[in-house]
Parts: C-alpha cells; structure tokens; sequence
C-alpha cells in the first residue's frame, strides 16, 4: 500500500490511559499504523512504539500521519491535556472520537472530538459529550448527561438522567450522580461519593451524602 494512503494515528503520552485507548484502537482494526509520542522512549506500548516527541509532530504530519488522540490522562487537572490539544488542532491533525468495541451508545448520542469511551461504558439517549472528555471503563451516563469539555467519568461512575457536568471536573470512580444534578467546570469529586445536591465549579467535594470540602 503506498504510504500516504495509510490511515496513521499518533497518541500523545504512552502511560497507563495511551495503553487503555490502544488495546481499544487494536480492536477496532481501523488503523494502518500507530505510534506513540512521548519523551519517553521506552514508553512502547502493546508492540506499539515510540515515533517522536511534541516538537516532532510538525514533521510526522508532513510523514502523513494525519490524525492524533490525546492519551494523557487527567486526574487533578486538564492542563496537559488541553495543551496537548490545542497543539494538535493549532498544526492541523484530525481528532477522532474513540470508542471501544464493548461499549454501548444508544442512538442520540453527541460525541465530540477527541472524547474516550471505554471498555463496557454505557451512554442512553440524548447525551451530549464534550471535546476530550474520558468515559472510563464501566461508566453508566443515563439519559440527557451532559458533559463539558476535559470531562472525566472514572471508572464504574453513575450518572443518573439529567445530570450536567461542567468543564475540566472529574468523577472519581464508583461514584453516584443523582438524576438532574448539576456539577460545575473544575470540580474534583472524590472516588465513591454519592451526589445529591449541586456541586459549584472548582470544589473538591466527597463523601455520602457528598459533601464540599474545598471551594
Ligand atoms: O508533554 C508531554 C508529556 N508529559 C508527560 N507530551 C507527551 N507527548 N507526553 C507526555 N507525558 C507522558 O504521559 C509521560 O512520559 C508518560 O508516559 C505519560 C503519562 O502516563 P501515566 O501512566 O503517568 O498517566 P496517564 O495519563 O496515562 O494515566 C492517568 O490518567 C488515566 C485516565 C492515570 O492516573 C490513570 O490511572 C488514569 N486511568
């Protein structure tokens, strides 16, 4: 096959979540080729490996590799991941959506760009995901979520119909969400926790019932 017609796929950051969306992209079989970029040469994932660093991505666009996915992950702040993206969108890389094979999206669901869905996570009707957000393994978003930008569901969340998610927050793992809760843009939700009221942007907030601990 002549190389410039390959579809290639870069993953930024080869840690734990690059090696998540790998296994996923692997299954899917849509890729000709992908590589890792990292400053972390040994960082070879899966039999995937390292193809260059940040400021290498001019050239590896030119070397057609046309799409990219952030594989940083997040927790505690979205900063390297919103770095990331900017970088990739500013030099003209393609941002896929990816979900992995076992998931389930209903019919009426928005995915934007560069957004995650893993192993066995379930999105029903009418949800709305934003750009780079992570649905992580096992996670259950009910009916009409609607989540921000950086968005991340830890794995085994609940979401509960209705509820809305701002911008950068985090929802640590196993934790309930009641239905119509809103959460705001950069709140960290402790693993565990059990919504029941509406949470104000940038509080760290845990517990049953959850409870603000920081604002
Ligand atoms: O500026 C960077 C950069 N900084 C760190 N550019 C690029 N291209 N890569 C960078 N990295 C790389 O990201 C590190 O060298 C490292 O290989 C990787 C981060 O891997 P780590 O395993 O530490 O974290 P993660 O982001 O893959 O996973 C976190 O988030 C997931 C969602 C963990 O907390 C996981 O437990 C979590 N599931």
């Amino acid at each position: 096959m002549n190389s410039m017609a390959e579809k290639k796929i870069l993953l930024l950051g080869g840690g734990g979540h690059c090696r998540s969306v790998l296994d996923c992209l692997l299954s899917l079989e849509q890729y000709d080729q992908i590589g890792i970029v990292d400053y972390d040469d040994t960082a070879c994932a899966l039999g995937v490996r390292v193809v260059g660093v940040d400021e290498d991505l001019p050239r590896l666009l030119q070397e057609g590799w046309t799409e990219a996915f952030v594989t940083v992950g997040s927790v505690g702040s979205t900063d390297l991941r919103r770095r990331l993206f900017s970088t990739v969108l500013d030099l003209g890389f393609l941002l896929p959506s990816i979900v992995d094979p076992s998931a389930i999206l209903a019919r009426g669901v928005t995915l934007s760009p560069g957004a995650f869905v893993g192993k066995r996570a379930v999105i029903n009707t009418g949800c709305s995901i934003g750009t780079g957000a992570i649905i992580n393994t096992g996670a259950i978003l009910e009916h009409d979520c609607i989540l921000g930008d950086f968005v991340h569901i830890s794995p085994g969340a609940v979401l509960c119909g209705q509820a809305t998610v701002g911008n950068d927050s985090h929802i640590g793992a196993a934790s309930v969400v009641r239905q119509g809760i809103r959460i705001g843009s950069g709140v960290l939700i402790g693993a565990g926790s059990v919504v029941v009221k509406d949470i104000p942007d940038y509080a760290k907030a845990y517990g049953n019932p959850c409870r603000v601990v920081k604002s």
